[in-house]
């Protein structure tokens, strides 16, 4: 069954609020981070990633995207502390990107886009059956978040990258396994925190989003390897995935932390 969104002129982030109302509701996500205005909160220092090689399992073409999917049965890779009040399981990861390298990243920084953007998407397992039951709820979800910025090839990504050639097109999937997803995030772990929602459809505000400020290196053959991907199945029209980010949303007065001064 094909949707009945995307990300082109007649399906995009202008139209979703026709479907999906809550387009328009006062936590959506992504935003600009006004660096000046976000508040240092001591208490976030504490964040604590475990993550584990064991926990990645398939990489998936989704049309829009793709995903690196986690085995979410059991806490093999989690995150707690900082701003969560309970341990989150990391459930995917994927990326958002743009058709040229100025922009891409769903986040902007004092209006500044990066390139692309990585999104580790985790569930509360403590209080919650399901992903899906959990994005039912404000503290259902917390997506670690790391921007791209154009540079040297990265070598983690790499990883990521060397699989995409078997899942060209939409629906397929392939084993990815013995992968770390720590090898993605940046040196400092300095971030931002606010509550928010997932980035497209269903648009739900069940986000406690985590943005790390140092970004990651993506060469410009990895960010054309994203967009090599093609959005249709086999047989069908071959259209690649050029641009998957949603555009910034108003803050309506919600407070951003940081985690360091
Ligand atoms: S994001 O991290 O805010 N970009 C979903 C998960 C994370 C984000 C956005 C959406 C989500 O779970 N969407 C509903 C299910 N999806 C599958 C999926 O995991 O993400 C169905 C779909 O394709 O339409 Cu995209
Ligand atoms: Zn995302």
């Amino acid at each position: 069954m094909s949707s009945d969104w995307g990300y082109e002129a007649h399906n995009g982030p202008d139209h979703w609020h026709k479907s999906y109302p809550i387009a328009q509701g006062n936590f959506q996500s992504p935003i600009d981070i006004k660096s000046k205005e976000a508040k240092f909160d001591a208490s976030l220092k504490s964040l604590s990633i475990n993550y584990s090689p064991a926990s990645i399992k398939s990489i998936i073409n989704i049309g829009h995207s793709f995903h690196a999917v986690s085995e979410d049965t059991a806490d093999v890779s989690v995150v707690k502390g900082g701003p969560l009040k309970a341990t989150y399981r990391l459930n995917q990861f994927h990326f958002h990107w743009g058709p040229t390298n100025e922009f891409g990243s769903e986040h902007t920084v004092d209006g500044k886009a990066y390139s692309a953007e990585l999104h580790l998407v985790h569930w509360n397992a403590e209080k919650y059956p399901s992903f899906a039951e959990a994005c039912k709820n404000l503290d259902g979800c917390a997506v670690l978040t790391v921007f791209l910025q154009v540079g040297s090839a990265h070598s983690g990504l790499q990883k990521v990258v060397d699989a995409l050639s078997h899942i060209k097109t939409k629906g397929k999937q392939a084993a990815f396994t013995n992968f770390d997803p720590s090898t993605l995030l940046p040196t400092s772990k300095d971030y931002w925190s606010y509550l928010g929602s997932l980035t497209h459809p269903p648009l739900n505000e069940c986000v406690t989003w985590i943005i790390f400020k140092e970004p990651i290196n993506i060469s410009p053959d990895q960010l054309n390897q994203f967009r090599g991907l093609l959005s249709l199945a086999d047989g069908e029209k071959a259209t690649p995935i050029l641009d998957n980010h949603r555009p910034t949303q108003p803050l309506k007065g919600r407070e951003i932390r940081a985690s360091f001064s």
